[in-house]
């Protein structure tokens, strides 16, 4: 349909005049039936994006789309996909997609039809389309209920476009029972004015216009990245890790005290925490994926996907640390890192005399400023890493490669995702949170935290074990010390570390007497540093302080 100005009204054809009006052209009228098919349409694709910008959070398999399509092609005869693919070859998968718009498109006509003509049979035939998808996807491999929510979530927001469309287009031409007859009940104007029309007929066309627009926008990014995920996904479970080249020493017998409360010496993948400033986990397909080292070097180059895994593979146990980490809290995590050291690539690219930072890159903007000397040190285990506990990264920790250095912070060092190098001066470069307000350099800061008792806990008199962590990654732990009521600092027995870039277990056996008590733990490392009585923030190079519980005995 078109729009007319009131100059090109003026020569329009008998045809178009309003018979009801006073002489003046009519704005024009598509076919009733197109318009109610329309909103069906706008409707779907509603639908759609919702369901896939739902998908995003909780599962890229879980979008309707992609589970009804597996759906199909699982429940399609045999004949029919050798006859498919005798017709069109690799392309099946397109043709089936084909297919499967061309119906969905069709049912979309079709339900706003029904809406405008009989609701409230759109929403009917909308709804049994939904609960098709909904047991198409919670039935996938690996389902949950939850998969159910982007179609749950997909058709109630398309039910409102196909009923609120549907009452625009009533308004406008009338409601459509029969085709002809007008419903005064639920026309807001059955026999409308021009001017009425005029308004009716904007306020339709604004609604769909506007709908379809900014669920076309919203739906197409949703799948781009639903689509990168899905992609992530499937080659993180096709990968299998290179063996490496130079193992890790086995776990010290005795390096886990095996008391329950206390971490264990290595940190179990779910378990490990998560810091990063991205909504959307990125989804990053090996395939696509290279690292650039460039900046002040002699020699600029690409590593692809399949070169970094055809490197000689390092293994190195090193625990990681956020800067943000309280006196206590639980944003440290110990891990057994599968990768190629920073060290090598740095001397294939040879920086130039006078750069002093290595700014690292993630896909999703993300950057963090590594000290050059740091990452070239050749007893010093700095990693671009591929596999955290005999796994491939798991996606949120950096898929499909991320930078591990022992002895900083993970907001100078430990980018996820990464993509490029750049070796630079901290003169000349700043990263990503050195910007916000935190320290440009952020070595780890020696700690350590009380596990059990938990604070606020209620323990039996007599022996007590109070046990806990320390840690001083590339230092290494010296002693642990704990005290009670704020009396004579008593060592705690450590367990055996398993190098100085992991934390220690620790454990004190206490002799518990009745009564409310204050427990305070200080660790000193391998350089001589106790840790201090002072307080300090986390802003803006890490927190200090002993941590300190209460626990009541009887
Ligand atoms: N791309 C990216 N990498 C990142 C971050 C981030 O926000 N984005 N955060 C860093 C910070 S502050 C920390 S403490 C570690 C945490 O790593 P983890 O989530 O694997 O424990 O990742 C680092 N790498
Ligand atoms: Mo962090």
């Amino acid at each position: 349909m078109s729009t007319r100005t009131p100059e090109s009204a003026a020569s329009t054809s008998p045809a178009a005049r309003d018979p009801r009006g006073p002489g003046r052209p009519a704005p024009p009228r598509p076919h009733p039936a197109v318009a109610a098919g329309a909103v069906g349409v706008v409707s779907a694709i509603a639908t759609l994006a919702i369901a896939e910008l739902v998908a995003l959070v909780v599962a890229p398999a879980a979008s309707p789309l992609l589970a009804v399509g597996s759906l199909v092609i699982d429940l399609v005869p045999g004949w029919v996909k050798d006859l498919v693919i005798a017709l069109f070859g690799t392309n099946d998968k397109v043709v089936l997609l084909l297919c499967l718009a061309v119906l969905v498109a069709a049912l979309a006509f079709l339900s706003g039809l029904l809406e405008w003509r009989r609701p409230p049979w759109g929403t009917v035939v909308l709804g049994i389309v939904g609960v098709i998808a909904v047991i198409a996807a919670t039935t996938r491999a690996g389902a949950t209920g939850m998969w159910a929510s982007p179609t749950v979530a997909g058709v109630i927001v398309g039910v409102l476009v196909l009923r609120f469309g549907s009452e625009r287009l009533s308004a406008w031409i009338g409601v459509g029972s029969s085709g002809r007859q007008v419903d005064s009940r639920t026309a807001i104007s059955p026999d409308p004015s021009l001017a009425d029309t005029a308004v009716s007929r904007r306020r339709f066309l604004v609604f769909t216009g506007a709908t379809a627009v900014g669920a076309l926008l919203v739906g197409v990014g949703a799948r781009v990245a639903n689509a990168a995920a899905a992609a992530a996904d499937t080659a993180r479970r096709a990968l299998r890790l290179p063996t490496a080249a130079t193992p890790a020493a086995p776990v010290p017998a005795g390096a886990d005290l095996g008391i329950d409360g206390l971490s264990p010496v290595v940190t179990p993948n779910g378990e490990f925490y998560r810091i990063d400033t991205a909504l959307q986990v990125p989804g990053v397909d090996p395939a696509t994926w290279s690292l650039r080292v460039f900046g002040e070097v002699e020699e600029e180059f690409e590593l692809s996907w399949d070169e970094l895994l055809a490197l000689p593979m390092q293994e190195s146990t090193v625990t990681l640390a956020c800067v943000s980490n309280e006196v206590g809290g639980d944003l440290i995590g110990n891990a057994l890192w599968l990768g190629y050291p920073l060290r090598e690539l740095l001397a294939r690219a040879k920086p130039r005399e006078g750069a002093d930072m290595v700014l690292s890159r993630s896909i999703d903007g993300f950057t963090a400023g590594t000290p050059l000397s740091v990452l070239q040190e050749e007893d010093r285990d700095s990693l671009i890493a591929i596999g955290m506990n005999g796994e491939p990264l798991p996606v949120e920790h950096g898929f499909p490669a991320r930078l591990v250095v022992p002895g900083l912070y993970g907001y100078v060092s430990a980018t996820k995702w990464v993509v490029s190098l750049e070796v630079t001066r901290f003169s000349a470069a700043s990263a990503y949170w050195t910007d916000r307000g935190w320290s440009a350099e952020g070595p780890v800061k020696t700690q350590s935290r009380i596990d059990v008792p938990t604070n606020r806990a209620r323990v039996s008199a007599g022996t007590v074990a109070v046990a806990g962590v320390a840690w001083a990654q590339h230092t290494g732990i010296d002693r642990v010390e704990v005290r009670v009521d704020g009396g004579d600092w008593t060592e705690a027995r450590l367990a055996t570390a398993i190098s100085a870039d992991t934390w220690v277990q620790w454990v004190y056996e206490w002799d518990a007497t009745a009564g409310d008590h204050t427990l305070q733990v200080r660790a000193t490392d391998n350089a001589g540093t106790t840790q201090g009585e002072r307080e300090v923030p986390v802003v803006p190079d890490g927190a200090e302080g002993w941590h300190t519980i209460d626990v009541s005995v009887s």
